[in-house]
């Protein structure tokens, strides 16, 4: 169509009652819609004003769908995180949990009073967890009291006054551990140690509950720091941490564990021989949105210089251990483990 709507381009018509408008040239062959009379308008440009209105409300616009997305982007990977934390809870609790009817390969001597049996019985079932369930490396590659490589896999095991000894065989487990990680060994060479934590966590699970790994998609499997020993990730793509025993992580930490071993007492001792003793539950967890975990993995008892696994009779309860504090590494504060996403919380997200 031309444009404007000059007077010489176009006809007026009248029929009957009605008026039509028609093109110059072409028969009102079909003047069955009637019309009303249009009057010429010059097209009117946009103020600076409304330009700046329309300018900002897109600007507005763009900056919430932005802010949607990086919401939408953020609550994905912690449902992914909680996702993949929930099924590693799943897997671990029903093996930390099997301990209760273990059954423990020790020869109680003739002469131990029945408090003696139990205080042997608890000590061994705490190293076959340490051993089948490692959080470190030094649960694999060392024993309780530091002379391995054991050729012979005994594991030395003592009442609370270290009156009566007893030996326990490694378990099957704990030589494949071994065997895995002596074949070509993370952190070797110098290296700072990374992930350990997060790297038996994936041992364990694999070599000890394969048909569970069928669950687990590749997004949740990495090497982030490309040692060839795995880890589970997060959303964000960093690996998930876990502690066998973290009896510094209770109550208002967790939700779970309380530092009370009246009420909460560890259903392993059960017996009670161990009057300190309070329900300690496997803590797996995230470093969450800001990356830092800030959860000590790698405590040193200053009062000794030894490390986690060599606390005195190998009991996993010390007031210092696990506590959550500054990462030492990232330089975080304490605060850091606060958006961390773990089973000890997950429910309550
Ligand atoms: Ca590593
Ligand atoms: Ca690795
Ligand atoms: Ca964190």
């Amino acid at each position: 169509m031309k444009q404007g709507l000059g007077i010489r381009d176009w006809g007026l018509e009248v029929r009957g009652s009605g008026f039509w408008v028609r093109e110059c040239g072409k028969h009102p062959s079909h003047p069955s819609h009637p019309s009303h009379p249009s009057h010429p308008s010059h097209p009117r440009a946009f103020t600076l004003v409304e330009l700046m209105v329309v300018i900002s409300v897109i600007g507005i616009l763009t900056a919430i769908s932005f802010g949607a997305l990086q919401l939408a982007r953020e609550s994905a990977r912690e449902a992914a995180t909680e996702a993949t934390i929930a099924k590693l809870n799943s897997i671990i609790m029903r093996k930390y949990e099997s301990y209760m009817t273990r059954r423990v390969p020790i020869n109680i001597p003739n002469g131990a009073t029945p408090r003696q049996a139990a205080e042997l019985r608890l000590a061994a079932i705490r190293e076959i967890m340490r051993m089948e369930m490692p959080d470190r490396w030094t649960d694999i590659i060392d024993p309780p009291n530091g002379n391995l490589p054991d050729p012979d896999g005994i594991i030395p095991i003592s009442d609370s006054t270290n009156s009566i000894s007893i030996e326990l065989l490694r378990p099957a487990m704990s030589q494949l551990y071994s065997q895995r990680y002596l074949s070509s060994q993370p952190d070797s060479n110098g290296a700072p140690i990374g992930y350990g934590p997060a790297e038996c966590l994936y041992l364990t699970i694999n070599m000890g509950f394969p048909e569970e790994m069928e669950q687990f998609n590749q997004s949740e499997i990495g090497d982030v720091d490309g040692d060839g020993y795995p880890e589970f990730i997060d959303g964000w793509g960093r690996p998930i941490m876990w502690l066998r025993c973290a009896p510094g992580f209770v109550y208002p930490y967790s939700d779970i564990q309380f530092l009370d071993a009246i009420n909460h007492h560890d259903p392993f001792d059960v017996r009670k021989v161990h009057s300190e003793a309070f329900h300690l539950i496997p803590l797996i967890y995230s470093a969450g949105a800001d990356g830092k975990y800030g959860i000590r993995t790698d405590v040193i008892d200053p009062s000794t210089g030894d490390g986690f696994h060599f606390m005195s009779e190998h009991h996993p309860y010390n007031s210092t251990i696990g506590e959550p504090a500054a990462d030492a590494i990232e330089g975080s504060d304490i605060t850091s483990f606060q958006d961390n996403i773990t089973n000890h919380h997950i429910e309550q997200r």
